[in-house]
């Protein structure tokens, strides 16, 4: 008898979540009533964002409540109807949560082309880090062939892609990671001009400085607090800062000071913009639709780091937050 397994949020984490903060739970596995369908999860969705969700603040959405199961992404297959839009075998994509099952009528799923790309990337060059990529750059940071666009988080699962579309644009793009692997992947396999690795460099200004003569016409920022100080001096005249992330801060409990670098600002009469991808839901077929094209000719090409096992999802995701992954981190619940 199959099992529905879940993830739920047993403690409000205090800086980085340890596994205790998580429970793994078990029942069995809900019927469909008329109307709905069941989804068996394939691969989950580990994200920056759910650090968010686990805190008692509320933001886009009502704080998560202990004993609920953790908010996420996911791509599965449908294992019985009773909704005569969804046939058993398709392939979906929606939030899925934390778990081995869902029962939904529909809302917020999509079914996916399994013969366009592999379905795990729903979750990541194509799925929503693929739009925050696509739409934070060419319309937040207004990138535009000759430009300098720097991208920290560069080997993340958005960073990687924001650096490969500025490639396809026309820009010069340096990354920052966090690691001499993740280094030699941006610059050795996705043509990045340059990168380097912050948890080795002393001196982010200076590098910076020396790695964009011209000045930075595009910061995208995937992290804040001091590496994102240290690009400010930099930007050039008219540059835009598209502010995707701060991941530096998230498991902060007390907000750091700053930022404090903004006299930068005036001199260069630069422009600093927060967005977030749902800004852009009306035009997410189009960045899919040359997210999808880019990647099948080869020209953006990904990695994901696969954990094994719904019982890994804490792993995985205090594994992220940590910078386990080149490319995007996801869980494998079952085989395809
Ligand atoms: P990701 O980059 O695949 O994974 C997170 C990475 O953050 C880690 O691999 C780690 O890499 C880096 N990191 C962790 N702590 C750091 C620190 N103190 N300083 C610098 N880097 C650190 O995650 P993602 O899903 O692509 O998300 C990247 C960023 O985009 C996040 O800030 C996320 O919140 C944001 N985001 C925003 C939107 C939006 O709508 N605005 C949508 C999606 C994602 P290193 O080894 O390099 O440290
Ligand atoms: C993210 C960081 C923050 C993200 C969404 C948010 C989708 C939104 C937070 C909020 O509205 O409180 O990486 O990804």
């Amino acid at each position: 008898m199959p099992t529905h397994r879940r993830v739920v949020l047993a403690a409000r984490p205090s800086g980085v979540p340890t596994e205790s903060d998580f429970r793994l739970e078990e029942s069995p596995v809900p019927d469909p009533a008329d109307g709905e369908f069941l989804i068996e999860s394939v691969y989950l969705s580990v994200d920056p964002y759910m650090r968010g969700r686990m805190r008692d603040v509320a933001s886009y959405a009502a704080p998560l409540q202990l004993g609920e199961v953790m908010t996420g992404g996911g791509v599965g297959r449908v294992a019985a109807s009773r909704n005569p839009r969804y046939a058993v075998g398709d392939w979906v994509e929606g939030m899925t949560g934390w778990q081995t099952h869902l029962v939904t009528r529909g809302a917020g799923f999509r079914k996916i082309d399994p013969t366009l790309a592999p379905p795990s990337t729903a979750l990541g060059v194509l799925g929503m880090p693929g739009l925050t990529a696509y739409f934070g750059l060419l319309e937040v940071g207004a990138a535009r062939a000759g430009d300098t666009v720097v991208v920290s988080g560069a080997a993340g699962a958005v960073g990687s892609a924001v650096g490969q579309i500025a490639k396809i644009a026309g820009c010069r793009v340096v990354g920052i990671a966090g690691s001499d692997d993740k280094v030699a992947w941006l610059t050795g396999d996705l043509g990045f001009d340059a990168a380097f690795n912050y948890k080795t460099e002393s001196d982010y200004r200076a590098r910076i400085r020396d790695l964009c003569p011209s000045g930075v016409d595009v910061y995208f920022d995937n992290v804040g607090g001091p590496i994102s100080d240290a690009v400010m001096p930099s930007l050039a005249q008219g540059a835009r800062v598209a502010v995707c992330g701060q991941i530096s801060q998230y498991n902060n409990e007390q907000a750091e000071q700053g930022p404090r670098q903004w006299f930068h600002l005036i001199v260069k009469r630069a422009r600093v913009e927060g967005f977030l991808v749902f800004d852009f839901a009306n035009r997410y077929d189009e960045g899919r639709e040359r997210l999808t094209g880019w990647v099948r000719a080869g020209r953006i090409q990904y990695r994901e780091h696969f954990e094994d096992g719904i019982e890994r999802m804490p792993a995985a995701f205090i594994g992220m937050l940590g910078g386990a992954n080149t490319g995007k981190m996801l869980v494998r619940v079952r085989p395809e």
